[in-house]
């Protein structure tokens, strides 16, 4: 057997290995193989990133003017492009996920995400005021300063668009970051490190430590007091354990956390693009998106018809190769994850939920038969008690409710622990803005989803986040904002 390659941690702008010469391994969830090694690292390791980078800080990169910066951001960009073909195999490898998704979604939005933030750092103004208090004239005006030294946290469904959409607006700002990705995907974030490194950003700026987290790298960075502020992406019961660490040394957090989405559609909805949306919207990446809708409540006069049309665009899609160009379905991230779903599909069937497609894991043929494959599966008929209707699942499964009044459809809608995204479809303006006002998410797409402007606001409200990024809003977060008062 070949020999394994080998994924290492990237710190101080070295490809490091570990303290402890511990790996784990790193499996093709499309075929359950291992492909590779991961070097996990310790809590020596941990501080030296985190030593790295608060002297990166201190040095070079404290010191850069932003617009200097912003330069090297559109390099790293342009960095990922010239590699696209090697960010598009190894997200392939450790996600499964279809070419075709990572090609369009994925790796672009891991460029995009540079040129943005650069973008919004030179092009943001601050504060200024005259002021004239008791006699006296003053000026007052706004500096941004960075905050330090900053832990990004992350998970597996996205994993460059996701580290990329904080790690670029934090290094936009003049911080530093150990990054630690999901030990699901850690790939391309060692792969980003040979990009920053081209493209001329100094040395600690940018570190990567592999592993887990309670007791391994994520909970030794999470913990380490020379780590000013942690942004984290994952699930909810993780944002409490890390809420815990950050308390101590009051540091400040932005997460962006688990959901139960729901989507909205009135009779008076484009009935194709309503479809076409809410296909994409619960089976995009095999329903591992945290916009995904889990929920749909749907106007009575079509729900028999959108119903139906929903399971055909089910019905339709392609499980296979990730390479293949014809495929549209990917598998789940994991067995251990596919085992967690499989149990909300047992629980739908004990409640008494109509399967109306799909409902359990897919066999597949040749190498692909030890993958974490699984139907995308359409339900209805259950009550909203169900821990199916409530709880986050983050597979390719949704249950379809239908409802007769607006008032009761936004009752529905809002009737969750979590608040991150909803979707309303209508073809109706008033409405459109109404019901749009009062769903409570931190994003409402209407007649749309997942058509982003990175310039916004994103987060959830409830238990799906705490805070908001993209735009100003990750300045806000990413920075420390500080008045100068000058008398004249
Ligand atoms: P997860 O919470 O299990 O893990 C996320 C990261 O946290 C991983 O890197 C993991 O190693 C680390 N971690 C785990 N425990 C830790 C601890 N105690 N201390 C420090 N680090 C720790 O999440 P996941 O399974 O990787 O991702 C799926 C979840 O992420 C879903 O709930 C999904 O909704 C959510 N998600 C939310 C958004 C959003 O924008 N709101 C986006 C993507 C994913
Ligand atoms: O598009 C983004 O910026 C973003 N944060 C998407 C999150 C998707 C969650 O899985």
């Amino acid at each position: 057997m070949a020999e394994l390659h080998h994924i290492r941690n990237y710190i101080n702008g070295q490809i490091a290995r570990p303290a402890n010469r511990r790996a784990f391994e790193d499996v093709d969830p499309a075929t359950g193989t291992v492909f590779a090694l991961v070097d996990e690292a310790s809590e020596e390791d941990v501080d030296a990133a985190v030593g790295a980078a608060r002297r990166a800080l201190r040095g070079a990169w404290g010191r850069m003017d932003a617009d200097v910066r912003a330069v090297l951001l559109d390099r790293v960009a342009a960095g990922i492009e010239a590699r696209f073909d090697s960010f598009l195999a190894a997200e392939v490898a450790d996600t499964g996920k279809p070419v075709s998704l990572a090609s369009s979604l994925d790796i672009p939005r891991g460029a995009a995400n540079f040129r943005a933030f650069a973008s919004v750092l030179k092009h943001h103004a601050g504060e200024f005021f005259a002021t004239r208090w008791h006699g006296s004239d003053a000026i007052n005006y706004t500096l941004r300063k960075p905050k330090g030294v900053i832990a990004v946290v992350c998970p597996w469904n996205l994993p460059l668009l996701l580290m990329t959409w904080k790690v670029a607006p934090a290094l936009a700002c003049g911080n530093c970051v150990v990054v630690k990705p999901s030990e699901e995907t850690p790939a391309t974030a060692t792969l980003l490190g040979e990009v920053m490194r081209e493209a001329g950003i100094p040395d600690g700026v940018y570190n990567v430590v592999h592993g887990f987290g309670p007791g391994s790298a994520g909970e030794h960075l999470t913990r380490h007091p020379g780590v000013d502020a942690i942004t984290f992406t994952g699930e909810t019961g993780t944002g409490g354990a890390i809420m815990k660490a950050a308390a101590d040394g009051v540091r400040a957090v932005s997460f962006e956390l688990g959901g139960k989405n729901a989507g909205v559609v009135f009779a008076d909805a484009d009935f194709d693009r309503a479809v076409d949306d809410t296909a994409r919207a619960v089976f995009l990446n095999s329903g591992q998106i945290c916009l995904q809708a889990e929920r749909l409540y749907v106007e009575r006069p079509i729900f028999d018809r959108f119903v139906a049309a929903l399971v055909a665009k089910a019905e339709a899609l392609r499980a296979g190769p990730p390479g293949d160009a014809a495929t549209s379905l990917g598998p789940l991230i994991s067995l251990e994850h596919r085992r967690k779903v499989l149990s909300y599909f047992d629980r739908a069937r004990e409640e008494g939920a109509s399967v109306v497609t799909g409902g359990g894991a897919i066999a597949m043929p040749g190498e692909l038969a030890g993958g974490a494959w699984i139907a995308p599966t359409v339900w209805t008929g259950l009550p909203e008690s169900s821990a199916v209707v409530r709880e986050e699942i983050f597979g390719p499964c949704v249950h379809v409710r239908p409802f007769d009044e607006e008032e009761e459809a936004v009752e529905l809608a809002n009737d969750s622990p979590y608040g991150l995204a909803a979707m309303l479809y209508t073809g109706h303006v008033s409405r459109a803005h109404r019901v749009a006002a009062r769903l409570d998410a931190g994003i409402v797409w209407v007649n749309s989803w997942f058509l982003r402007d990175l310039r916004t606001a994103f987060g959830g409200t409830k238990q799906s986040g705490l805070g908001r990024e993209g735009g100003i809003h990750s300045l806000e977060f990413y920075t420390e904002l500080k008045n100068v008062c000058v008398r004249l």
